[in-house]
Parts: C-alpha cells; structure tokens; sequence
C-alpha cells in the first residue's frame, strides 16, 4: 500500500488528513466520481491515460427480495442489488472509499476488496454502524478483476446473505474493446425450507456451515438472468462476461452449453488461457471469460455441477438473434430409426444396481465397498487403526466378542474410554449414516478378514439394534 507517506514526508500530509480527513486530499490527481452499475451490467471502459483520484459511494442495506417464485429472502447487499454494485477502476488510481450503512440496518457492516493492499482489504477501516458512513483510501495496485464482499462476523453470515460483488481494475494498457460486457456473480443459500418452499425463508446456519445449499444462484435469484431477462447478443459479436463467485461455499465449474471461450483470463488476473470449455471460479475468486457468438440461439450459462443448474438455479441464459451459418451448426438433419442387432428390445443387466447381499460372500465383497468409503480414513487399509486415535478393527476383542458392539458404534457412535485388546482409547467415532444392509455388510467384510473370528451379521439384526 504505497499511499502511506514514508518517515520523512510524514507531517504534511498527516496535517491534511487533519484538516480534509482524507490522505489523498494531498495528492494532485483530477477527482471523478466511480460509475457504478446493477448487475448485470458493466460500467463503460476507462479510456484515460492517466491516473485519477476515484470517488466510490456505496451503501449495505437489509431488504426482502425475491429469490425464487414464491420464496422470499432477506438479502443483505451492497448497492441494493445480489450481487452488489460493478465498480471499474485504472491500474495505479487512487480511490476513496465511502461505504454507507443504511439507518434500518439492524447489522454493522463492512467491506473487504480483494483489490486493496492493506490489512483486511480495508475490512478494520470501513466497519460502518447503521446510520454512519466510514472512509478509507486505497491505491489499486495489481490489475484484474476482484471479489468484494462483507467481512463482518459472522463472516459467513453476511456473505451467504449475499454481500458480495466484483470491482474491476483495469490495466494502465485497457482491456480489448468487445461489442457486450456483462456482470454475473454466482452464490450459494441456505434456507430453512427446502428448496422452492414458498414464503419468507430464514436463513439455516446449520446447513451453511454444513455447505448443505438449497439455492446455488447467479445473481442473486433462480431466473434472475433467463427468460426475458436473459443477457443478448448478435451473431459476430464478441462477448465478455466478468464471472465472480461469492460462495459462501461452493466452487464454480463454470461453462457455456454450446460455446467455447475464446480467451480466459484465468483466476481474473493476467494469464490467457483459450478455448476453454469449463473454467473454475473458486469461492471468493472471479474470471474474465470472452468468446465470439457466431450463430444463433439460445446459449445456457451453468454450474456444470449439473445439479446445481437443473435442480438448485444455477443457470442464466444468452440469446444470440442473426442468421444462421449451416458451415458451423446445421441443427438435426436427418432422423433415421435405429436397430442395433435386430429390433429385439434390449434389457439392461441388473447386476450393477443390485444392492441386496444374497450370501455371505456378497455381503464381504459389499462390506469392502463401504469400509473403503466411510471407515478407512480412521481404521486404516488393513484395519490396523492408528495407535492412540483409532483402535484396530484386526484382531480386535471387541469386536469380535460381540460383533452387535461395533453395529452400535455405527448407528450411535461411539465415545469415551474403552479398551480394545488391553489398550485404553478415549475418542470420538462419528455415528455414520448408513443403511442397515451396509452395516450389516461392513461389519461381515471386517468379520471375515484380517485374523478376525469369522461369522457374519444380517441387517435385520442391524435393524433390531437401531431400536
Ligand atoms: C472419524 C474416524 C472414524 C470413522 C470414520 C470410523 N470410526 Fe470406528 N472408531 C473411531 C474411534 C475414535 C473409535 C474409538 C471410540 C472410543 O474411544 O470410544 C472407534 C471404534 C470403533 C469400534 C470399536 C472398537 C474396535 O476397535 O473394535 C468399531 C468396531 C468401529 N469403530 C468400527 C467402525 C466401522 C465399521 C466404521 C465404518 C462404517 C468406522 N468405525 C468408522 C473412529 C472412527
Ligand atoms: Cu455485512
């Protein structure tokens, strides 16, 4: 952070901040004020060859909106919009940061810029009461495109409320002039009620902390950016979308169906990538994806986490209007019938789905399956265990004195001293959330391998247990 006067020069500025409490009141850039734009538009590129001094108002607010048809949502939000406002910058500008919290908040608020040098992203410095408004000076130093978001606790909190937006800072050179730019920001909610339960939604701690997401959205709602509201495009025209994810969570796989980037300035910084297919935006990080339209139609923008698109919101839409180029897409050309090996309708082979254990060597062979998927981690490959955490499942007398033992462990968990083969363990196993079978088959597989007394367990023993 450059602005901060060195040893010797310090006075005279300090004097200035006295007297226009604002450092950069020193320095002699000409003062604009930032264009700020609702997403998903995008403030007009700078075209300055120079330095400014850059005045940024922006304001948090707690309000009602809309985050799905029927389900309300209290947003928290800077520049009354999910994401918040686009802010656009010159590498090397030195900006003024006023950030307002409305008087109804009932939260302080603040903001952290990925784009800021300096503690906290200037989180300390513009932690603002309702009713108030703090001020903070930066220097934007490294070029690229930045998440901002809210950074008081708890944290999560207000990101998942959707604090978040993308600042912009160009580099000194520009960007390449393109015909269409828009701003999308993804992000994960968690709601009491499912998802598409209607009504006014709380937001669930338990299930944020758990990164269990009932909406994964761009812009702050299911079908913010379809329909009618999608973005638009002509056939030859270039597109550049600046892609930020505010997570709180979740990472972005980031794709266009039917599109291919031509350029990707990966991670939103300097690096070009091209033709590219899935580009991965983390929590808290953003991307610059560009890529020319050269037909037309509708082009879906997703999550390719596919649920996520299709089942939780993560989709937003391009329309693209022009003529057709049948040398790049022809659309369906012809439909022929189909009969591979003759028209005998062929019937799938069950034994992959089958998840019934008929005999006791299935039941082994199963149990593998789910002893590698939820006990390996602690017990170890060749239930060896680890000494003092995890006691050994091989040669184990408590287990293999009563194999109903370790069925309990599993549906309850287990906790607190015991001794396995005169060892003390006092540790924590988790209950699992398995079904009866899979216990029954787990506890068989551990039974019937390393040393162990053989014998085998059957889920409606298992059933039994859970009562
Ligand atoms: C997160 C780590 C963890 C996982 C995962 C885990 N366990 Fe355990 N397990 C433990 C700990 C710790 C104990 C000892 C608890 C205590 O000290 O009271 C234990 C105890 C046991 C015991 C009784 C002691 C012994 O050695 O015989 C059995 C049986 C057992 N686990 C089986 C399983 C099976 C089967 C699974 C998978 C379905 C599993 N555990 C998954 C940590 C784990
Ligand atoms: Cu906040």
């Amino acid at each position: 952070m450059k602005i901060q006067p060195n040893k010797h020069t310090l006075w005279l500025p300090l004097i200035a901040i006295l007297f226009s409490g604002n450092l950069l009141a020193a320095s002699n850039l000409k003062t604009e004020q930032a264009i700020l734009t609702p997403p998903p538009m995008v403030p007009p590129a700078i075209n300055r060859d120079h330095s400014a001094k850059v005045v940024i108002n922006l304001e948090t607010r707690e309000q009602v909106g809309r985050i799905a048809d029927g389900v309300e949502y209290v947003f928290w939000s800077f520049g009354e919009t999910v994401p918040g406002s686009f802010i656009r910058v010159r590498e090397g500008d030195e900006i003024e940061f006023n950030l307002s919290n409305h008087p109804s908040s009932k939260m302080p608020h603040n903001i952290d810029l990925h784009a800021v040098t300096g503690p906290g992203g200037g989180a300390e410095s513009s932690f603002t009461a309702p009713g108030h408004t703090s001020t903070f000076n930066f220097k934007a130093l490294n070029p690229g495109l930045y998440i901002y978001h809210c950074a008081t606790a708890p944290v999560g909190m207000h990101i998942a409320n959707g604090m978040y937006g993308l600042i912009l800072v160009e580099p000194k050179e520009g960007l390449a002039p393109v015909d269409r730019e828009y701003y999308l920001v993804q992000g994960d909610f968690y709601t009491k009620g499912e998802f598409g339960e209607a009504g006014l939604q709380p937001f669930d701690m338990a299930k944020a902390i758990d990164e269990d997401a009932d909406y994964v959205v761009f812009n702050g709602s299911v079908g913010s950016t379809t329909d009618e509201n999608s973005l638009t495009a002509k056939v030859g025209e270039t597109v550049r979308l600046y892609i930020g994810n505010g997570g709180p969570n979740l990472v972005s796989s980031f794709h266009v169906i039917g599109e291919i980037f031509d350029t990707v300035y990966v991670e939103g910084g300097s690096l070009k990538n091209h033709n590219v297919q899935t580009t991965l935006i983390p929590a808290g990080g953003a991307a610059i994806v560009e890529f020319k339209v050269e037909v037309p139609g509708t082009f879906i923008l997703v999550d390719h986490s596919i649920f996520r698109a299709f089942n939780k919101g993560a989709l937003a839409m391009l329309k693209v209007e022009g003529p057709d180029d049948h040398s790049i897409f022809t659309g369906k050309t012809a439909e022929n019938v189909y009969l591979p090996e003759g028209s005998a309708i062929q019937s799938l082979d069950n034994t992959f789905t089958k998840i019934t254990a008929n005999n006791k060597d299935e039941q082994i062979r199963f149990g593998q399956r789910v002893y590698e998927a939820n006990c390996m981690a602690c017990h170890q490959a060749n239930g060896e265990g680890i000494p003092g955490a995890f006691p050994p499942l091989a040669k184990s007398d408590y287990l293999n004195n009563n194999p109903l033992l370790g069925v309990n462990a599993i549906i309850k968990g287990l906790s607190g001293p015991i001794k396995v083969n005169n060892v003390n363990y006092n540790g924590v196993m988790p209950a699992m959330n398995l079904n009866d079978e899979d216990i029954a088959n787990v506890i068989t597989f551990v039974l019937n391998n390393w040393d162990n007394a053989g014998g085998k367990v059957s889920a409606e023993q298992v059933a039994k247990q859970r009562k």
